[in-house]
């Protein structure tokens, strides 16, 4: 392996390496629609881990796994007891999801320290790789799991008895794949965290940009809503006087799409998921599960928007005679990443010759957690078509190098800070 001689400025990394390291991963769990299947804590879950386990081994990095499967790998510093620098994102997929969400992310804090390592650079503070586990959130709710235990957001038992919609613990799959580390999973000093990852959405496309730098993440809120109707045979049972849990939920789920039109701002709000039961073309439903995901950067619009669906519910529940549940599952609160690193990013892009965008992030990611704990930031690359959590998610591979690129020097800089 060569010294690097020039400055540093103008190390760059291997973009065909970070491709072909891409193109190994996707083939786990690929789908036939070109995309990816690796719920989190499958066995497709797994085979991934082990890769990259087997991978961050080549590169000798000390490798920790914690009781959440969160997997470090740290590669020293010259002043080793100086706080790290962390990067990283995560491995799981959504079912029939895209091979770019989260995996770019980790490939292309390998393929930095990779860099690094072949032109023997060593920086002052230690440089930690992460992958999160199940930061998808799809198998088992909620997203984000492994970074909002360690950031003491949220309650290892309370993961641990989730279940999936077979009745699968999370615990019980974590040790099944071999991955419920020995490591408590709490939060230790960290000096800055980049996490790097596609934007999931239309605007750097549109806006003809290649780097985008987040100033945040939008606040997420997620409730789970249980219908109760009554079940009978569809023939003789008159129109009249049915309690038909399919119907009532169908209704509310149109008010859950018509929110955002009543309440102005950056409000989303879908209905991504619903179960019915008993689910036969000739029974009237008598139960209806189904999902309410809410966003906004704006904490207070999303929780005066729920106050409106919830009351929208209740009348329905009321006209139909179908009771109702609410559960309400899960809440991120907006989060502004640290300006300083934000502008790095920015700064970067350009010292590289890339044009650049001061954005929001719509799509969720573990650095709404890490940024609770740690000055944080992100960097975007464009989605071709704006599409993400489909088998066609794409981005030019230019453009994956490009964006590993900046992650490259904003994590150099910080590791050099003293
Ligand atoms: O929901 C999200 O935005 C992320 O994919 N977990
Ligand atoms: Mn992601
Ligand atoms: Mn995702």
């Amino acid at each position: 392996m060569k010294e690097f001689k020039g400055s540093i400025d103008r190390l760059r990394v291997n973009g065909e390496r970070l491709r072909q390291t891409m193109e190994t991963m996707s083939k786990i769990g690929r789908t036939k629609g070109g995309g990816v299947q690796r719920l989190a804590l499958s066995d497709e879950d797994k085979e991934a881990r082990d890769l990259f386990i087997k991978w961050l081994k080549e590169l000798n990095l000390e490798i920790l796994i914690d009781q959440m499967g969160n997997i470090f790998g740290k590669r020293k510093g010259k002043r080793d007891d100086f706080t790290p620098v962390i990067t990283g994102s995560h491995l799981d997929s959504q079912p029939k999801g895209g091979r770019f969400d989260g995996v770019l992310g980790v490939m292309g804090a390998l393929e930095v320290l990779r860099t690094l390592e072949e032109n023997k650079i060593d920086t002052e503070r230690p440089i930690i790789i992460v992958d999160w586990t199940n930061e998808e959130g799809s198998r088992f709710a909620p997203a984000m799991v492994g970074s909002g235990v360690w950031s003491g957001s949220l309650d290892t038992e309370w993961v641990y008895n989730r279940t999936d919609a077979s009745g699968k613990r999370f615990e019980d799959e974590l040790k099944r794949i071999g991955y419920k580390g020995e490591f408590p999973c709490k939060s230790f000093p960290i000096y800055a965290y980049y996490e790097y990852h596609i934007e999931q959405g239309p605007i750097l496309e549109r806006e003809n940009k290649i780097i985008g730098a987040p100033k945040g993440i939008v606040c997420l809120h997620w409730y789970d809503i249980y219908v109760e109707g009554e079940a009978n045979q569809v023939g003789p049972t008159p129109m009249e006087g049915r309690h038909d849990a399919l119907c009532a939920a169908a209704e509310m789920i149109l008010k859950v799409n018509e929110l955002p039109s009543k309440v102005k701002g950056d409000l989303v709000a879908t209905v991504g998921e619903i179960n019915n039961y008993p689910n036969s073309r000739n029974i009237i439903p008598d139960k209806v599960h189904f999902t309410v995901d809410i966003r906004s950067w704006d904490d207070q619009l999303a929780l005066e928007a729920w106050k409106i669906l919830e009351k929208e519910f209740k009348a329905i529940s009321e006209k139909r005679g179908c009771p109702i549940r609410v559960e309400e599952t899960w809440k991120v609160e907006h989060s502004p990443f640290d300006k300083r690193l934000v502008q790095r990013v920015l700064d970067n892009a350009q010292r590289l010759g890339y044009p650049s965008l001061y954005m929001v992030s719509g799509a969720g990611h573990d650095a709404s957690y890490m940024n609770q704990v740690a000055p944080t930031a992100m960097i975007f690359v464009p989605s071709i078509n704006g599409r993400s959590h489909v088998e066609v998610e794409n981005t030019k591979w230019e453009d994956c190098e490009a964006g590993v690129n900046v992650l490259l020097h904003c994590i150099l800089q910080s590791a050099n800070e003293r």
